[in-house]
């Protein structure tokens, strides 16, 4: 077993008189942020800490198993912690409402593998090489020494697998697949866990798939693909936003496309992108970045302002500017 950095023990060492934990993560949570957040929160548990999982936006339905007893709660004001842990949380922007819920702690911790981390808590563990943040509690646990118990296995394998497009991504390494190796060992439920992540959807998605599939438009001699989603298409559709969450790789998956872009209107002026890249010459964190948002490589996302055809036009130029400069 190779020696674990530095930093997993400072960071054992500084949770070890902390009682009282909140336990935070990214707005829009995926599986790797609430399997992560959960996932530890379960551990903390487990070793007679008081604990506290926030989230400004619930649980996605698909991963409601994960938290049968519904740590994931709204944020609430007027709370003090001994100590708050963010996981998979890129910016502290991207907690959203926690933000300004956390503020009364003693001490922040930061456990993360964005490239685009901006090292924000008092004590940040990023490591970009890592393909999820499941990964990364994972190895905290072990060196730890705190048990992983089939629960915890299942949140944390549903985070390694989920941010890996399972074990497809480029980011997935050998240690990606010893560690799925030793949660499933340690009883994490396959079967059920890819039963209710990626062999059950709601009629409500396969409508806004339908959707997608009708309305895609491809530029740039086939190499850029995007589709819009608008309020109008969830309230049609009866989707809820966690619907949205996967449909880009319907469009990334077009042999001629190389980079998949997805915009969602949240406000008049204000639109959701999503990028993803099948270029190691594209990196669409950088693409992101010029939009004031980040992520990894393959995959980043932002919030730009402005009126929705002027941030596709911007958005798209961008995109093609990427393209011609990797030829
Ligand atoms: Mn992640």
């Amino acid at each position: 077993m190779k020696s674990h950095p530095k930093i997993i023990d400072r960071i054992i060492s500084a949770l070890e008189p902390h009682h009282t934990i909140c336990v935070v993560g990214h707005i829009r949570p995926d599986g790797d942020c609430i399997g992560s957040q959960v996932g530890l929160a379960m551990a903390l548990r487990d070793q007679g800490k008081e604990v506290t999982v926030w989230n400004e936006d619930s649980v996605p339905k698909k991963l409601a198993f994960l938290d049968p007893d519904r740590l994931v709660q709204r944020p609430q004001k007027d709370r003090k912690f001994d100590c708050v842990i963010a996981t998979d949380a890129a910016s502290f922007e991207r907690l959203g409402k926690v933000g300004a819920c956390i503020g009364n702690r003693t001490q922040f911790i930061n456990i993360d593998h964005h490239a685009s981390n901006t090292r924000y808590a008092d004590l940040n563990w990023v490591s970009a090489k890592e393909a999820s943040t499941g990964e990364l509690i994972f190895k905290l646990l072990q060196a730890a020494k705190w048990p992983i118990t089939p629960a915890i296995a299942d949140c944390l394998f549903t985070a390694v697998s989920t941010d890996t497009g399972s074990f497809q991504f480029p980011s997935t390494r050998p240690s990606t697949y010893n560690v799925a190796g030793e949660l499933v060992k340690r009883g994490a439920n396959l079967a059920q866990i890819c039963d209710e992540v990626y062999q059950s959807f709601p009629l409500s998605r396969v409508r806004l798939l339908q959707h997608v599939y009708n309305h895609f438009r491809l530029v740039h001699n086939n190499q850029i693909a995007y589709f819009w989603l608008k309020k109008a298409d969830f309230d049609r559709t009866g989707a809820s936003t966690d619907d949205s969450e996967g449909l880009i790789d319907h469009i990334r998956a077009i042999e001629p496309v190389v980079v998949a872009c997805v915009f969602e209107e949240m406000g008049p002026e204000s639109t959701r992108i999503s990028l993803r890249s099948k270029s190691a010459k594209i990196n669409v964190n950088e693409i992101a970045a010029q939009f004031g948002g980040g992520g990894h490589i393959a995959a980043a996302g932002a919030r730009p302002a402005g009126k929705p055809l002027s941030v596709q036009r911007r958005v798209i130029q961008a995109i093609k500017k990427a393209l011609d400069a990797a030829r």
